[in-house]
Formats: structure tokens, sequence, C-alpha cells
């Protein structure tokens, strides 16, 4: 006879689960007492946006499912920030809440929720497991929803009595991953539309990648003189120094990367679904009607065809097409190399930071240093804002694993993020940007690092604005400020608070022996930079954009 809590943690264990965050309820006291006898690590968080954003990171790491536990009604409404990111951007993810006895079910008793309609459109699969004996089959069924297909996070709701009642139950067996794997037939037909092709181009998108697919791709790339392109906030896919790299298809595209998608007549789309940011609000590809020949890959049947009609549908992982896809040889010298070579010498001139500025801080050259002093694995982590525009346009992404930022456009997610992902990889550098808007969505997390010994390096980049809709309200109600002005804590005071290292950047000259500082001080770290507000975009500033000038 065992405790529902002890036969969660067992199925936990069962699917090679190492490490859970959470924030304690006493709802769930049954699986906290469970977890104090497992091997499973617990962080204990701050706030469970946080705690949801870290299991996010860990679920787009690594491809397992990231474990987030939470507490019913309000700890599990904080959750749901960080259920909508893995959600939007197919990462693997259970979030288990804590519910209400079954005796005081349906009387909106306290913090109850039904779980099935608040989650209902924003996780794949939601269930509430009323009878223990059964939690094995729920949990190994959870694993294997957040992982196949289209991966995402599934919800699983705990009532209280239920955990701690004590029943038999079956032994938890470990999940089977599914793959979806191409056929030959669809193989050839992509073979014969690319012989025919003569301006084709490759993004790469979504989730299901692994360090080997990355090398895949890449000799696809290679076989077939392939211009390649990484989706929002999808850039780890492919060394952006590889000659085959022809830039990022996010927001404030290279207009001449934008042109030759456009101007293409095959885009072969590996694993992304094109959504409105990387699509440019669908005028890249048009949807549902693309006026290029569209070959869609996607390991979900249900993505094919959903927003745009593709010429082929290749119903596959990312990383079992590109497996299989490798083995075929590319012809000899195809007329397109050219324009391949041309394509990643307009990305190397793109991503070269500016050198000069409004302000006595420079982004272009703090990139320009960091691009230097950070390692080719170094994690980067952020959420949305202004700020991120430094990092996805001027840092050059080499491998896999390295990058962690919603697509879902999530403010509040690079601080948890890099908790996470410091957890995971205790030896590389893991540094998570932030605006002082984003940062303090979830700063709190900054604790947890201190808690846990994890020395992240955090860079706020402080404008004192709530920087992109104060851009978008100039444009749009030139000199009608409203909402976007902000007055902060001083970030480096902040960061001793917490027992970490605080750095404050008011010249760009500060950057490099203040960032050398922080890595040295061994400790989770704050560097601000007191960036100029006119300072909004690499090659515009606010008084321009509020002119129209
Ligand atoms: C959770 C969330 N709330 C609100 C927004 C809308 N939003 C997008 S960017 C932004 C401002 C970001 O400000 P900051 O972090 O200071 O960065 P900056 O743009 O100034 O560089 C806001 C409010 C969002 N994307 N996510």
């Amino acid at each position: 006879m065992k405790t529902g809590g002890q036969l969660i943690v067992e199925a936990l264990e069962a699917n090679d689960t190492d490490r859970i965050f959470c924030v304690p309820g006493e709802s769930y006291l049954a699986v906290l007492d469970a977890l104090h006898d497992s091997p499973i690590r617990t962080i204990v968080c701050r706030q469970e946006g946080g705690a949801a954003m870290m299991a996010d990171c860990q679920g787009r790491l690594t491809g397992k499912p990231g474990i987030c536990f939470v507490t019913r009604g309000p700890g599990a409404t904080n959750a749901s920030a960080g259920i909508h990111i893995a959600m939007q951007d197919s990462v693997p993810l259970i979030l288990f809440i804590g519910q209400v006895a079954s005796h005081a079910k349906e009387r909106e008793a306290f913090q109850e929720v039904d779980y099935k309609r608040f989650f209902g459109d924003i996780a794949k699969w939601v269930v509430e497991i009323d009878d223990a004996s059964r939690i094995p089959e729920f949990v190994t069924r959870a694993f294997a929803v957040a992982t196949s297909g289209r991966p995402g996070p599934v919800v699983i709701s705990l009532p209280e009595d239920m955990l701690t009642s004590e029943v038999e139950a079956p032994t938890a067996l470990a999940h089977t991953p599914v793959e979806t794997s191409p056929g030959e037939a669809e193989l050839d037909r992509l073979e014969a539309l690319l012989n025919a092709a003569k301006r084709p181009i490759a993004i790469l998108g979504g989730t299901r990648w692994d360090f080997q697919a990355v090398q895949d791709v890449t000799r696809i790339a290679e076989a077939w003189s392939l211009p390649i392109g990484c989706s929002f906030r999808r850039q780890m896919l492919f060394d952006h120094l590889h000659p085959n790299y022809a830039g990022d298809v996010g927001i404030g595209i290279n207009p001449k990367l934008a042109a030759a998608i456009k101007q293409a007549d095959l885009v072969l789309l590996i694993g992304g679904r094109m959504g409105e940011m990387p699509s440019s609000d669908y005028t890249l590809l048009k949807s549902p009607y693309p006026d290029q020949t569209l070959v869609h890959v996607h390991a979900d049947a249900g993505e094919l065809g959903r927003v745009y009609r593709p010429t082929l549908a290749i119903n596959a992982s990312p990383a079992a097409f590109v497996r299989a896809f490798a083995r075929r040889r590319g012809p000899a010298a195809p007329g397109w190399a050219v324009e391949t070579a041309k394509l990643h010498a307009a990305y190397l001139e793109w991503s070269t930071p500016p050198q000069t500025g409004p302000g006595a801080v420079q982004m272009g050259l703090i990139m320009t240093y960091l691009e230097k002093a950070l390692p080719e694995d170094a994690i980067l982590t952020n959420g949305a804002g202004n700020y991120a525009t430094w990092v996805h346009r001027f840092h050059r992404f080499r491998r896999f694993a390295t990058q962690a930022a919603p697509t879902s456009g999530s403010m509040g997610y690079g601080t948890p993020a890099a908790v996470a992902a410091k957890a995971l990889y205790p030896d590389r550098e893991v540094i998570a940007f932030a605006g002082d808007g984003c940062f303090l969505m979830n700063g709190q997390e900054f604790a947890t690092a201190v808690q846990y010994d994890l020395p992240i390096i955090v860079v706020v980049v402080n404008n004192g604005i709530y920087g992109t809709i104060r851009m978008h309200q100039e444009r749009e109600y030139p000199s009608r400020v409203v909402a976007t002005d902000l007055k902060n804590p001083d970030f480096a005071t902040l960061a001793r608070a917490y027992g970490g290292h605080g750095e404050t950047v008011e010249k760009t000259e500060d950057f490099a022996p203040a960032f050398e500082r922080a890595r040295a001080s061994g400790k989770p770290a704050i560097v601000e930079i007191r960036l100029d507000p006119e300072a909004i975009t690499p090659t515009r500033t606010l008084t321009q954009i509020r002119d129209k000038s």
C-alpha cells in the first residue's frame, strides 16, 4: 500500500526525472513528503510563474518534460504564465497542481479552480486524478503526451485526499517515446522538388531537435548548398558562422533575407509553424496559399495544412527527418550556391553591431565585446523588450542548447530560465538579458539562484521605460506618453541585498571590467547597464520614431 504522494514521486522517478521546480502548498504535502526520501532534486522557487518558466527552460534545452509543482488557485493561476509559453513554444512540461479535497469540490471551496476549463486553451492535455491507483497510468501518459507529436504542457490536478489515500497500484513504467519518420517516397519527392528549384531556402524552427539533428541539418545544407534561416528565437539550430547561414527569421528581419524568402521558389520549413512573428504577419509566406512551393516538415500531422497549404507535407520530427534526408546526395554545383554565399555575406553585415549611438553607453560595442568574451557554449536567455534585439541580431549563436527565449514574447522569462539552465549545465556560462521592466517581472528568482549557488549573470538593460511599448506609443500617438515611464531600484544594490554581486555600468568602457568582476565573483550577479532611452533600436532613436524623421 502506498500513498498517492508516494506514487506520484515513483512515477516521476520511473520516467527519469532528476529535478522538479516548485512553490510549496498545503494542498500537496503528501508529494513533498515523498520527495523527502527521493533522489529527485527539489528546487524551491519564489513565484509559480518563475517555477513554471524554469520547468519550460529545462524542457526546451533537453527535450524531456520539465516538471513543476504548485498549489491550487493562486499557485496555479501564477503558473499559467509559464504554461502559455510552453504551449506556444511546443515545449514539453508537466505541471502538477494540488487540488481541493473531493468532498469540497464544486462548492467554490478555498482556492478551488476547474483546471480543465482554466487551462483548456493553453495546455495540451489537462487531467484530474481521482483514484490514486491510476497515478502510474496518468503520469506516464502525461510524459508521452508532453513529448510526442507537437510537444507541449500537460496539467495534472491532484485532489488532496487522493494524495493521502493509501492504495495498491501497478508499478509505474517509463513512457515510450514516439518517433515520426519520413517515408522514402516523400524524400524522393523532396529531392525532385529541390532539383527542379532555382532559388530554394530552408527555415528551421520548432522543437524536437538535438545535437545530432543540428549536425545532420548542417550536412544537408552543405550537400545541397542551401541557405538556412532560423525561425524567431530558434537560433541555436544552426551555427551562425557557417557559410550557409542566412540569418534569423524573426522580428525586424534583415530586409535582404525577407526578400530572399519572398522570392524563393521553394521553402523547406523544418519543424517550425511560421507563426505571425517569423512570417512577418503572414507576408513572407502567405496564408493559406503561399506563392512559393512549400515543403513543410512537422512532427504533428495537425500542424500540416493548418496555416499554410504545403505542396509536400512530411509528417516527421525534425530530428528523424534530417537524419533520413542527410543520406541523400545533392547536386554537384547548384545554380543557387552563389545566392547562398551572398545571403551569408548579407547576414555578416547585418549582424555587425553599430559602433555609435546616443548616450554614454554603446550597446553595439558591448555586444562586440561579449562576442569575443563568451565561449561558444554559453547559454543566453531573455524575455521580451527592445533590449532583446541586441541579442537576437548581434549574438552569433554557434551551438544547440545555447538559447532559451520565449517565442510567445513573454516578459520575465530570462532570469528564471537562466536559473534552470545553470542548474542543468553548471559548467557552462549562463547569461540572462533583461530590460528593467522585464527583470522585475520575475527578478525575485535571483534569490533562487543565490539559494542554490547558481552563478548566473543577469545583464539588466535599464532605460527607465517599458521601451517597446514607448516606441509603439511614440509612433502611433506621438508625445502622448501614458504608462511607459518606470522608476527603478538600484539594481546593483538589489543584487547585493539578495546576497549576489552587483555592478553598474554608466559608460561603455565600464562594461568589460564590470562583467569580468561579475564572472570572477563566483556569485549570481546583476550587471546593470544604464542605457539612454533614445537608444531604443540599433538604428533609430526614440526622437526619430516620434518625429518620423
Ligand atoms: C508578460 C508581458 N506583459 C506585457 C508585455 C507587453 N510588452 C512587450 S515589451 C514590453 C516592455 C519591455 O520593457 P523592458 O523590459 O524595460 O525592455 P525595453 O523594451 O525597454 O528594452 C511590454 C510591456 C509582454 N510582452 N509580456
